[in-house]
């Protein structure tokens, strides 16, 4: 893998995110309950393709939805992408890039990209990184925040070193409880809290939480996190921490504005204003399907054979089936190819279009431990981990 010349890719282009194009406007309708809904496809950012532009700076970027219906590992350059904070690196001085280990370890460690990558054995996992807000702008009624339709989450082959083994070189300390990490990226207000994250000992020493160098056989667009990025399968990809620069171990909670205040989900049953109910940091993910073989309002023909198709994903589970919910009767959908658990997965059924005018068909994934997609979302303010069963409507004519 060519780390250097990637930087010079990477350092390319992040000038010119700014600039809108001057050819005609792109633009895509993204079909949210509480609008507004068109959304350009320009300008265009380095190492990415046509993406739904979300916002500018900081770039979120959404993977529009047909992408995945062209398999189940979403192409690098159709990889979504969020950031907290506009002040992102543009290149990545290679050479000089480093990984600090300290807090309650034996022995602090500022390690290069070299020490990383032989750091342990180059491990590799399949598994999808979703925003734990994707879908929000589908929540009703409309919450604040990234008005994202379904497009906040991709698949990929991640491959890098276990944590676990970046961890034992430093040497974990008696009484370590969580590990906070933090990337490259800057605040642009002084005051403003670093992003960073923390994930209990245990997650962090898994045999699947990986530091990544590479997404399905190539280094990470610098978007995506290049050069090292935090890989924790099952988990929602706000602890999937880009840029990754400092890694440290703490005898107690973290109680940075990124866990004490941020991404945390109520523990009960709320409703908009609902004030001072108790909350949990926001884990592991849940299960999830789509159709992505038709769209919402396509047209069928009556007595037509129709093969839907589809991907699913089972949080922090694999699939263990996917059901096609119409509106009197639900069919057992055909798994295909399993790439691991933490993979999207590809499924397929037959259904016949009938004398209705509509057919309403829905997706409906239970995971391997049992955990089905819910009929109704319960709703929270934040629009975090929407997972209902999602339906389209095909007209028959
Ligand atoms: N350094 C850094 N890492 C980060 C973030 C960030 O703002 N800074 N955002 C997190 C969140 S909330 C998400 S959804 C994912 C998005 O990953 P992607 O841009 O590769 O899709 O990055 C995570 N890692
Ligand atoms: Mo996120």
């Amino acid at each position: 893998m060519d780390f250097n010349r990637r930087t010079l890719v990477a350092g390319a282009g992040l000038g010119i995110a700014g600039r809108a194009l001057a050819a005609a406007k792109r633009t895509v309708d993204l079909g949210l309950p509480g609008g507004p809904n068109t959304r350009s496809l320009d300008p265009r950012f380095p190492q990415k393709g046509d993406m739904i532009v979300q916002r500018l700076r900081p770039p979120l970027l959404e993977t529009p939805f047909e992408v995945f219906d062209n398999g189940v590992f979403t192409p690098n350059d159709r990889h979504f992408v969020r950031w907290h904070y506009s002040d992102i690196p543009t290149s990545i001085d290679v050479a000089g890039y480093r990984v600090a280990i300290h807090g309650a370890v034996k022995a602090p460690q500022s390690l290069s990209l070299g020490e990383v990558l032989k750091a342990g054995d180059h491990v590799e996992c399949a598994a999808v990184n979703q925003c734990a807000g994707n879908g929000r702008g589908l929540f009703e009624p409309r919450v604040a925040g990234a008005q994202w339709a379904n497009g906040a989450m991709s698949n990929a082959k991640w491959r890098g070193v276990r944590l676990r083994d970046l961890l034992d070189k430093a040497g974990v300390g008696a009484g370590a409880k969580f590990v906070r990490v933090k990337g490259l990226d800057n605040a642009l207000v002084g005051d403003s809290p670093h992003f960073a994250k923390s994930i209990p000992i245990d997650v962090a020493r898994r045999d699947k939480t990986i530091v990544a160098f590479a997404m399905n056989g190539q280094a990470m667009p610098l978007l995506n996190g290049f050069p090292l990025r935090l890989i924790i399968p099952g988990w929602f990809s706000t602890y999937w921490v880009k840029m990754l620069s400092d890694i440290e171990v703490l005898t107690v909670p973290d109680d940075n504005f990124w866990m004490a205040t941020a991404y945390r989900m109520p523990t009960v049953a709320v409703k908009p204003g609902d004030k001072g109910f108790p909350t949990v940091p926001i884990t592991t993910m849940l299960p999830r399907s789509f159709i992505t073989s038709h769209v919402d309002g396509t047209t069928v023909k009556s007595g037509e054979r129709l093969t839907i198709r589809g991907i699913a994903m089972g949080g922090d589970a694999g699939v263990a089936k996917v059901e096609i919910v119409g509106r009197d009767r639900s069919v057992l959908a055909l798994l295909e190819k399993d790439e691991g658990s933490f993979s999207f997965r590809r499924w397929s059924a037959t259904v016949f279009a009938g004398r209705e005018s509509i057919i309403s068909l829905g997706t409906r994934c239970t995971n391997t431990s049992g955990v089905t997609q819910p009929d109704v979302q319960p709703w929270n303010p934040s629009g975090y981990a929407r997972n209902v069963v999602e339906y389209i409507a095909l007209r028959v004519a």
